[in-house]
This record gives structure tokens, C-alpha cells and sequence, in this order.
């Protein structure tokens, strides 16, 4: 895409005040030197305070939030509450998210819809299980689940959502996809948003690659043309190691 090249820590369900206040020390400690946009993502009970202790550049997103205006939902926050509290992306539809809590395509795609219309831009998960990936389905399980929400969205609202291609296989199992692997689905991604979307949104939008990304691997993958940008996991956690993913885009 040709936007700026984006890279977001997603810290799952992990942490503790401790370990939060030091990584985010480490963080603050560390150069980024990449024209490059971070976007850090807390557990919930930790964001106000990652939000108050985190400097310029690193940006703040929810994990997660509901489909539809907040109420009578246990356990959950609303795009509403996101906004409220100036926490300015949400992620949607990890695949931890469809796989251990059932969330389908539709609902991803009303979430999406749901916060964007709330002010609160979205890092849209994407990907495919390593069973789709040896019966060949790969691009046909992206295509569905990017077609859910944009049957969701107008085509301006692609101006606030970024595209997560994260393969489930190579999700925290230390198997990154090779960059070939990855440049090749954010190409047909990109082709798809071309002939479903338009020619403008496929050559803005910009596409992660999520997946065992880390310092080591980082750089080879950054230079894949259709890769503009990467969602960490495990390595978000260690903030010397994210700094130097987050310096892989000069
Ligand atoms: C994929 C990624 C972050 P990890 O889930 O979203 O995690 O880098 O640990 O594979």
C-alpha cells in the first residue's frame, strides 16, 4: 500500500503491572528511527495506563470490542467506551478470537463496520488454518473473510482499516511464512480488493503480515513489496526486539 508502513504489538493476554511498566520503559528507551506508524495493543485492564505511560510514536489499540452500542453484554466494551477513553484503533477478528471464541466472518465484519461508524480505526485479521493451506484454499478463505466485511463497509471506510494477514499456522508456533509465502497472499489480497473493492483502495490499503514475525526474520520480510507492515505477538513483548521490527521499514 502507500501508506505508511505500520507495525502493531499485539500483546494478547499477557502481562502484569510489573512486566507492562517495563516493557513499556523499554519502548520509550528505544529509537525508532523508520518512518513508521506503532500501534500497541494492551490487555484491557492495562491500557489506560499503557496509554498514559507510552510516548510519541506508539499508539494504542483494544484487542477486541463488542458488535453494537454497549448495554446489557458481560465482560465485554463497546467501540463507544473505546472512543470515549481516546484509545483510537481496535484489532478484529484474530484468529484467536474466530477459533477459541467463535466469532465468524458475518460478526467480524459487523464489528468492523460497528467501530469504524464509532471513530475507532480497525486492524482487520485475516488468515488461513494450516489444513485450508494444504487443501489449497488459502486465498479463497482470505477472499471470504475480507468479502464479510466488505459487505460491511462503504469504500471510504477503508481509509481506517488496516489488513491483517495472519496464516493460523504460523501463529506463535516460531513458523513464520517464508516471505515468499507471504508476498504472495498479500498480492492476491491485494488483486481481490482491486476487483471487489476498487483500484484506489487495493493500492492504499495497507496489509500486515502477523505470524512468529520477529528481529531476526523482520528485515528479509519488510522488503516484500506487498508487505507494508507486520503484527507481533510474542515478540511485541520484548521491547528491545520490537524496536528493532518497528526499524525494519528504513
Ligand atoms: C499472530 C501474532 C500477533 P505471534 O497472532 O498477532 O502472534 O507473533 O506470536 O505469532
Amino acid at each position: 500500500g502507500t501508506g505508511k508502513f505500520v507495525v502493531g504489538g499485539n500483546w494478547k493476554c499477557n502481562g502484569t503491572i510489573d512486566s507492562i511498566d517495563k516493557l513499556c520503559a523499554s519502548l520509550n528507551s528505544g529509537k525508532i528511527t523508520a518512518d513508521v506508524e506503532v500501534i500497541c495493543a494492551p490487555p484491557m485492564v492495562y491500557i489506560d495506563r499503557v496509554q498514559s505511560k507510552l510516548k510519541a510514536p506508539y499508539q494504542i489499540a483494544a484487542q477486541n470490542c463488542w458488535v453494537s452500542k454497549g448495554g446489557a453484554f458481560t465482560g465485554e466494551v463497546s467501540a463507544e467506551m473505546l472512543k470515549d477513553a481516546n484509545i483510537p484503533w481496535v484489532i478484529l477478528g484474530h484468529s484467536e478470537r474466530r477459533s477459541l471464541c467463535g466469532e465468524t466472518n458475518e460478526f467480524v465484519g459487523l464489528k468492523t463496520k460497528y467501530a469504524l461508524d464509532t471513530g475507532v480505526k480497525v486492524v482487520a485479521c485475516i488468515g488461513e488454518s494450516l489444513a485450508q493451506r494444504e487443501a489449497g484454499d488459502t486465498l479463497n478463505v482470505c477472499f471470504a473473510q475480507l468479502k464479510a466485511i466488505v459487505d460491511c463497509v462503504t469504500e471510504k471506510d477503508w481509509e481506517n482499516i488496516i489488513i491483517a494477514y495472519e496464516p493460523v499456522w504460523a501463529i506463535g508456533t516460531g513458523k513464520v511464512a517464508t516471505p515468499d509465502q507471504a508476498q504472495e497472499v498479500h498480492a492476491g489480497v491485494r488483486k481481490w480488493m482491486n476487483e471487489n473493492v476498487s483500484a484506489d483502495v487495493a493500492s492504499k490499503v495497507r496489509i500486515q503480515y502477523g505470524g512468529s514475525v520477529n528481529a531476526g526474520n523482520c528485515d528479509e520480510l519488510a522488503t516484500k513489496p506487498d508487505i507494508d507492515g507486520f503484527l507481533v505477538g510474542g515478540a511485541s513483548l520484548d521491547g528491545e526486539a520490537f524496536v528493532k521490527i518497528c526499524n525494519s521499514a528504513a
